[in-house]
């Protein structure tokens, strides 16, 4: 334990998910994810056209990164598509495997998880509704609202993020924008819709 660090408070603000006195720790656009949607063309003729879009923005509430911490975080997704895919988080492992928290502040989401053996599970995000992500899940966020998506995540301070096998083969399926609703569809149906 870092024995400077004292007891403090953070204001929350539900609406737009600021977190004070913290400022933005983290930014990601578009160009951040690469080959994280299905559409690829999509992502293209975006960029092409100058559109770098933010998907999301975190604020950091600063909590050093060591063993017997909490880091805790607000996220936030804005609303869109790529193609047809929503709006998302790139998703990771921990190099540690460990748990998180996620509390729903603002918008509608769907949190996507799959563990190491190959289980797939998910779980909606909204107000007044905390979502579990158990040890040894990867976990990625999806926006299926036409608001910002906005949460609290808590995880341990050793956690680390791991990318890698996100970034290799992805989740197994994709959130889309269908005729009636956002639609949960198989990673390679997905694939197979833009492609052919
Ligand atoms: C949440 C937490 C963070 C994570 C962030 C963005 O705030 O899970 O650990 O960094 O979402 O997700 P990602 O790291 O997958 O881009
Ligand atoms: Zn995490």
């Amino acid at each position: 334990m870092n024995p400077e660090t004292r007891p403090f408070r953070v204001a929350l603000d539900f609406g737009t998910g600021s977190l004070t006195p913290f400022g933005e720790s983290l930014v990601r656009r578009l160009s951040d994810m690469a080959g994280s949607y299905a559409d690829q063309a999509a992502v293209d003729s975006l960029l092409a056209c100058g559109a770098d879009p933010v998907i999301y923005r975190a604020y950091d509430a600063g909590v050093p990164h060591q063993p017997g911490h909490l880091i805790f975080r607000t996220t936030i997704i804005d609303a869109g598509t790529v193609g047809s895919e929503f709006f998302m988080t790139k998703g990771h492992h921990h190099d540690r495997d460990s748990a998180e928290l996620y509390l729903g502040m603002s918008g509608q989401g769907l949190m996507l998880m799959e563990s190491r053996e190959g289980g797939f599970s998910s779980e909606e995000l909204a107000p007044h509704a905390a979502v579990y992500v158990p040890p040894g899940w990867a976990h990625r966020t999806v926006n299926t609202g036409t608001e910002p998506l906005i949460f609290l995540a808590a995880y341990f301070a050793d956690a680390g993020h791991d990318y890698a096998a996100i970034e290799r083969s992805g989740f197994s399926r994709r959130v889309h924008r269908g005729e009636t609703g956002p639609e949960l569809r198989p990673a390679a149906a997905a694939l197979g819709e833009v492609t052919g």
